[in-house]
């Protein structure tokens, strides 16, 4: 590994402040630990740090009026915040941060986190989503959908995200799976020339090809540390049911895999999110049933395991 030692930092995020669904993001972490993601990594030989799951409820302001459309601004930032301190201080001590979500607001916090410790790393975004959105161009105010907006600088000025300062390059970022990006949001990717490999392209190259095709545009030497935010919702939902905003025509479970044990061949992974694996209430969502669940969590564990060194031989 040429940036950490083989430590991780697991960072338990139960938060859903983000998004407006009330499908249960916020139970995530927890059913991922109860799952056995501490032994697994340990099977890897890993040596582990968790203190628990972040209490980010707690951070609720008792009043967050919405700047013009977003909702719950300052809950966010809040968080963000906390957030992005936890991962800077597992990377200062040379461990892999693993940020276990919650929703994809989140990663405005750790991707800052992984900036302030690593100004030159680099962000791979495996989503079916840009997550790109300005406060400006929104239509849902969810800040789960502008967290990248925030990282790139272009968010403009927001009261309560005044800590935010370390600022990712557009050269620095890659996507990979996107299918459902908002005319605003192709919009702000053309202006600022930002790589994207979205579903047509992994069709067209295969996932081989459009990784390193990835890795190329944003770390041509592979000199370069690697956060990793990795939507659930990027896979098809055949393959990780359990999430707030599925959309048809995603990743396999092989290439979501295969994406994964790249990045780690590169020896450069420094920050790893799995984001957006959800337990929904079986009261509110009655079609989705345990079996579904399973998958979904199932399918997280394997890919944190994956970009933690396992394979297949
Ligand atoms: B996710 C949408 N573009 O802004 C918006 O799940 C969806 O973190 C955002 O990728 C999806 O609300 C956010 C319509
Ligand atoms: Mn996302
Ligand atoms: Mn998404
Ligand atoms: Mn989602």
């Amino acid at each position: 590994y040429k940036f950490v030692e083989k430590k991780v930092g697991i960072i338990g995020c139960p938060f859903n402040g983000g998004q407006h669904r009330n499908m249960g993001v916020e139970r995530g972490p927890k059913r991922l630990m109860e799952y056995g993601l501490i032994e697994q990594l340990e099977e890897l030989e890993w040596s582990v740090e968790f203190d628990g799951h972040h209490k980010l409820n707690e951070l609720r302001p008792s009043e967050d009026p919405n700047i013009g459309k977003l909702k719950k601004p300052l809950y966010v930032s809040r968080v963000a915040e906390t957030v992005s301190k936890a991962v800077e201080s597992h990377l200062k001590r040379k461990q892999v941060a693993l940020t276990l979500g919650g929703d994809h607001s989140l990663a405005l916090g750790t991707v800052s986190g992984t900036l302030s410790v690593y100004p030159d790393a680099c962000l791979i975004w495996v989503d079916a989503h840009a997550d790109i959105n300005t406060p400006e161009t929104t239509k849902s105010g969810n800040l789960h959908g502008c967290p990248v907006s925030f990282l790139l600088g272009i968010a403009g000025k927001v009261p309560g995200f005044e800590w935010i300062n370390k600022i990712l390059s557009p050269d620095r970022i890659v996507y990979i799976g996107l299918r459902d990006v908002e005319a605003s949001e192709k919009k702000i990717l053309k202006q600022l020339g930002i790589k994207a490999f979205s579903m047509h392209e992994v069709d067209k190259y295969g996932i081989g090809k459009v990784v390193e095709m990835a890795l190329d545009a944003v770390n041509p030497k592979r000199d370069l540390p690697i956060h990793l935010s990795f939507d659930v919702d990027a896979l098809d939902p055949t393959v990780a049911p359990s999430t707030g905003t599925p959309v048809r025509g995603g990743l396999t479970f092989r290439e979501g895999h295969y994406i994964c044990e790249a990045i780690h061949d590169t020896g450069c992974v420094v920050a790893v999110d799995i984001m957006e694996v959800a337990i929904p209430d079986p009261e509110i969502f009655p079609d989705i049933d345990e079996t579904q669940i399973f998958a979904t969590v199932t399918v997280g564990l394997s890919l944190i395991r994956c970009c933690f060194g396992e394979t297949l031989l």
